[in-house]
C-alpha cells in the first residue's frame, strides 16, 4: 500500500515538519496521519465494478488462437480480466483471478502444478478434457471442473472445435500470502486413467448445497474430491429449487461432497437462476465476486451503476458494493467468490438491503 504522508497535518514547517522528516528517514509512519486511510468504516476495494462483454472477448480469443501457439514457456492461452482499478495488476479483483482460456482443435496445454487453486467453468466447445492428477475430466458447456492446489493438470482438445472456458484462481490471495509455488511436469502431458471421469463415477451428483443464502458454513482445508460438476445436474438442482420457491432468484453453491464445504478452501463457486423479468433483492457482502453469464440476458446494478449483460459476459462485484440482478429472459449466472477465506478468518459479512438502488450511471464498455 502507498499512502501520502502527511495527510491530515498540513503544517509541516518548523519542529513538527522536522519530526515527520525524521520519522520517514527512520522508516516510521505516524498513525495519526494515516488512520483514516487504514481503518475505514467499510471496505474500500481497489477493484471497480466492471464488465467484459463476450462481443469483445470472443473475437480476441479467436485472434489469439490464430496467432499464438501453446507450448512450454507460454503454457496456456489465457486472457486475464484486468480490473482498471488495480493499477495494471492482471486481476479481476484484489483477491480473484478471472480469465478466458481458449484451446484450438487438437491442441493441448502442458502439464504443471501450482499452489494457487483453480476452477474452470465451460462456456462453449466440445472434445476437451482436463487431466487432474491422472483423472481425465471431460468438459462440456456449463460444467465446472476443479484443479485444486498442487494437483498436476493439463488440458487436451481431442476434437475439431475450439473450446472457451472461464478460469477462476485464488492467485492474488496466495500471492498476498507470499506462498506462490509453480512446477512443470516432466512431460507435456500426464498419463491418464481409463475410463475418464473417475471422481464423477465415485461421487456422482452429490456436490450441491441448496440453502437459500448459499454460502457454506462448513470449512474444510482439503479441496473437494469430486472434480467435475455436470451442467445437467446443476440445471436439475436449479429447476428443483426454482419450482419450490416464490422468489425470483435461486442460488446454489457447488460443494465438497465429503464435508459440505466450499469446493476449494480458498474459492467458492455458485450458480444463480433468475426468472424471466425477475429481480433479486439488493445485497452486499464482504469479499469480491466475479460473475459469468452462462445463459440469458438482463442487467445488474452494482454500486449505483447499471451493467447490461448477456451470455458470455463477465463482471466484477467488488467487496461490499450493493448489487441486484434483473433478468430479461431467464438467466443463469455462474460466480466465484473469496467467501471461504473470509469465513475461515471470521471476516465474512453479508447484508440484504431494504430498497433497490437508484441508478446513477450506465456502464459504457470501451
Ligand atoms: O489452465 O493451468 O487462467 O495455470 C491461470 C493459470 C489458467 C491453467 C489460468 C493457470 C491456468
Ligand atoms: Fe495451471
Amino acid at each position: 500500500m502507498s499512502i501520502d504522508l502527511p495527510s491530515r497535518d498540513t503544517d509541516v514547517s518548523g519542529e513538527l515538519g522536522a519530526l515527520y522528516e525524521s520519522l520517514a528517514r527512520a522508516d516510521l509512519a505516524p498513525l495519526w496521519n494515516i488512520t483514516d486511510q487504514l481503518l475505514t468504516p467499510t471496505p474500500r476495494p481497489k477493484a471497480v465494478p466492471w464488465l467484459w462483454s463476450a462481443t469483445t472477448l470472443r473475437p480476441l480469443a479467436e485472434r489469439a488462437i490464430a496467432l499464438v501457439p501453446i507450448e512450454r514457456g507460454g503454457e496456456r492461452r489465457v486472457l486475464s480480466l484486468v480490473n482498471p482499478g488495480l493499477g495494471g495488476r492482471p486481476y479481476a479483483a484484489g483477491t480473484l483471478w478471472g480469465a478466458l482460456q481458449c484451446l484450438g482443435p487438437r491442441e493441448s496445454a502442458p502439464a504443471h502444478r501450482h499452489s494457487p487453486g483453480a476452477i474452470r467453468f465451460v462456456l462453449s466447445g466440445a472434445g476437451v478434457w482436463t487431466t487432474v492428477d491422472g483423472d481425465a475430466c471431460d468438459m462440456a458447456p456449463g460444467d465446472l471442473v476443479l484443479t485444486p492446489a498442487y494437483n498436476w493438470h493439463d488440458h487436451t482438445n481431442g476434437g475439431d472445435e475450439a473450446m472457451l472456458w472461464f478460469d477462476g484462481l485464488d492467485l492474488p490471495v496466495v500471492e498476498a500470502l507470499d506462498a506462490v509455488f509453480f512446477e512443470e511436469y516432466g512431460e507435456l502431458q500426464q498419463p491418464h486413467l481409463r475410463p475418464h471421469n473417475r471422481s464423477e463415477t465415485e461421487y456422482g451428483a452429490t456436490g450441491y448445497r441448496t440453502v437459500p443464502d448459499a454460502v457454506t458454513e462448513q470449512l474444510d482445508p482439503t479441496p473437494s474430491p469430486l472434480l467435475v460438476y455436470r451442467w445437467a445436474q446443476t440445471d436439475a438442482e436449479l429447476a428443483r429449487l426454482a419450482a419450490e420457491t416464490d422468489s425470483a432468484k435461486v442460488t446454489i453453491e457447488f460443494t465438497n461432497p465429503r464435508s459440505g464445504a466450499s469446493v476449494l478452501p480458498t474459492l467458492g463457486c455458485f450458480m444463480h437462476r433468475i426468472a424471466p423479468n425477475g429481480s433479486s433483492l439488493p445485497e452486499r457482502q464482504a469479499g469480491n465476486q466475479v460473475f459469468v453469464v452462462f445463459d440469458g440476458s438482463g442487467h445488474s446494478v452494482i454500486d449505483g451503476e447499471l451493467f447490461e449483460w448477456s451470455a458470455g459476459d463477465c463482471f466484477v462485484v467488488p467487496s461490499w458494493a450493493p448489487v441486484e440482478h434483473h433478468a430479461r429472459e431467464r438467466a443463469d449466472l455462474f460466480s466465484i467468490s473469496d467467501a471461504p477465506v473470509l469465513r475461515a478468518l471470521g471476516l465474512f459479512r453479508r447484508q440484504t438491503l431494504d430498497a433497490a438502488q437508484p441508478v446513477l450511471r450506465v456502464f459504457q464498455p470501451r
